[in-house]
C-alpha cells in the first residue's frame, strides 16, 4: 500500500540521489577499507533511514511494506553492505519489539532506534542452531528480578555496532523445543557480554559479522519481550516472515544494477567487429536476466501488497526470498560471464558484487528452508 505517493517518491528520490552521489562512488574504497565512512553512516541518520519502519509515534517513518520494498529497490542499487548497516535495525533487530514488545519496551526503544542512536541486532543462530532455529541452547534462567543468560550467538550481523540485541533463549531448560525460547531486548552495555573477533566474509566487507558470548549475563526481568516466557521462537518467525520480504527487495534492486552494468559493458565490448550485446548468446543471457527479474520484483511486490491488506503471507515471503535470492545468484553469474576476463578482475567491481550477494541464498533463511517453509504451509493448506 501506497499512502501518498507525493512524500513517497521525495524520499525515493533522496535515496536514489544518496546511493548516486555518496554510495556508489565509495564502493570499492569501503570493500578495500571493510569500513563504511563515519560522514555516510551521519547521513543516513539524518535521512531517516534507520527509522524506516519505526512508527511514526515514536519518531519513526512508518512505511508499509510496500512502501519499504520500494526504498530497499533503490539502495539494491549498490553494495548490500550499506542495506546491512542500517538493516537490522529497522528489521530483524527491532521489529520483535514493535510485534511483541511491552508498551514501556516500545517506548524506552524504538525513538533511539529510530535516529539511528541505537543500533539492533538479531542474536537466534548459534554454533549449533541455524536452520534448526528452535534447538538453540543459549539458557536465560530466572534468578530474582533477572535471568541470567549463558551460551553463544553466531554471525550476529552488525553485533560490534550494536546498542540492543534482539536475544533468543531458552527460559525452560527441559523444553527442548520452539515454546521453551523466550524473547529478550539486551543492552549492549549488560556485563557479561563479549563480541568476538569481526568475522572473514566472502563479500559484503563493510558490513560486520561477529559471535556475541553471554556469560553469567543478568538481564532484568523487565527486559523479557512482552512480558511472556515462551514466545521468543514464535516472535523470532514472524521477524523473519516479514524480513524476508526485505531481502527479497533488496535481491531485486542489486540484481537490476549487475544487470544493467553487464548490459552496459555488452554495448561497449566490442568483439568480431560488433558490440557483443549484438551477439545472441549474450542477449540470451541479458533477456532470460530480464524476464526472472521482472517475475521477482512483481512477486514482491505483491507479497508486500497482500500484506500491507492484512493477509497472512507466510508462503509468499518465502516464495520471495528464495525465487528473487535464487534469481539475484544467476543474475550475477550471468554478469560475470558477459565481463568476461573483466569480470574476474576487482577493478570492474562486478565480481565484487558476485561474492556480494552469495549471502542472499544463506541469511534469514536458507533457500533450502524457504522450500520447507512454503511446501509445509502447502500441504497443511491442503489438508483444511
Ligand atoms: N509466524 C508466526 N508463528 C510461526 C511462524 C510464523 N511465520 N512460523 C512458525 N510459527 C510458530 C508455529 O505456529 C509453531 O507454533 P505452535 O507450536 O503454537 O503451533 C511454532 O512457531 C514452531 O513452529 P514449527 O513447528 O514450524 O518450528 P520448527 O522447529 O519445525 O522450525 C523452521 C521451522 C525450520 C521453518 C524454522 O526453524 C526456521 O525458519 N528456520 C530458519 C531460521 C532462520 O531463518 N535463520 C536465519 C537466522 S537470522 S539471519
Amino acid at each position: 500500500m501506497i499512502r501518498d505517493s507525493e512524500t513517497l517518491n521525495v524520499l525515493l528520490d533522496t535515496v536514489n540521489r544518496f546511493v548516486r552521489e555518496r554510495l556508489v562512488p565509495v564502493e570499492a574504497q569501503v570493500a578495500e577499507t571493510d569500513e563504511i565512512p563515519q560522514d555516510i553512516v551521519d547521513d543516513m541518520k539524518q535521512m531517516g533511514l534507520f527509522g524506516l519502519t519505526v512508527p511514526e509515534q515514536y519518531g519513526g517513518l512508518d512505511l508499509t511494506m510496500e512502501e519499504e520494498v520500494m526504498v530497499m529497490l533503490a539502495m539494491g542499487q549498490t553494495s548490500p553492505c550499506f542495506r546491512s548497516l542500517f538493516g537490522t535495525t529497522v528489521g530483524i533487530g527491532s521489529l520483535g519489539i514493535l510485534f511483541d514488545g511491552t508498551e514501556d519496551q516500545k517506548a524506552k526503544y524504538l525513538p533511539k532506534l529510530a535516529t539511528g542512536e541505537l543500533i539492533a541486532s538479531f542474536a537466534l543462530t548459534e554454533p549449533g542452531a541455524g536452520s534448526d532455529a528452535a534447538s538453540l541452547t543459549t539458557t536465560a534462567i530466572l534468578d530474582g528480578d533477572h535471568y541470567v543468560v549463558n551460551g553463544t550467538k553466531r554471525y550476529i550481523t552488525n553485533s560490534p555496532h550494536a546498542g540492543i540485541f534482539t536475544l533468543m533463549a531458552r527460559t525452560n531448560p527441559a523444553d527442548k523445543g520452539a515454546s521453551g525460547v523466550s524473547a529478550f531486548i539486551v543492552e549492549a552495555t549488560t556485563p557479561g557480554i563479549t563480541i568476538g573477533k569481526v568475522d572473514k566474509k566472502m563479500g559484503q566487507r563493510g558490513a560486520h559479522t561477529a559471535d556475541v558470548i553471554f556469560e553469567n549475563c543478568r538481564v532484568p526481568v523487565s527486559q523479557l519481550m512482552g512480558g511472556k516466557e515462551g514466545q521468543g521462537f514464535k516472535t523470532a518467525m514472524k521477524v523473519l516472515e516479514k524480513g524476508r520480504i526485505h531481502i527479497a527487495a533488496i535481491c531485486v534492486g542489486v540484481a537490476e544494477r549487475m544487470l544493467r552494468d553487464a548490459l552496459n559493458y555488452a554495448i561497449d565490448r566490442k568483439q568480431f567487429g560488433q558490440p557483443i550485446a549484438e551477439f545472441q548468446l549474450v542477449q540470451a543471457m541479458l533477456a532470460d536476466s530480464q524476464a526472472e527479474l521482472y517475475a521477482a520484483r512483481c512477486m514482491v511486490i505483491d507479497a508486500a501488497r497482500k500484506r500491507d491488506e492484512g493477509l497472512n503471507v507466510a508462503t509468499e515471503a518465502s516464495c520471495c526470498k528464495l525465487f528473487a535470492s535464487e534469481m539475484c545468484g544467476r543474475v550475477a553469474d550471468r554478469a560475470v560471464q558477459i565481463f568476461g576476463g573483466a569480470g574476474y578482475l576487482s577493478e570492474y567491481g562486478i565480481e565484487r558484487f558476485y561474492r556480494d550477494v552469495r549471502l542472499f541464498r544463506l541469511y534469514e533463511g536458507t533457500s533450502q528452508i524457504q522450500q520447507i517453509v512454503i511446501a509445509r504451509n502447502m500441504v497443511r493448506e491442503a489438508k483444511r
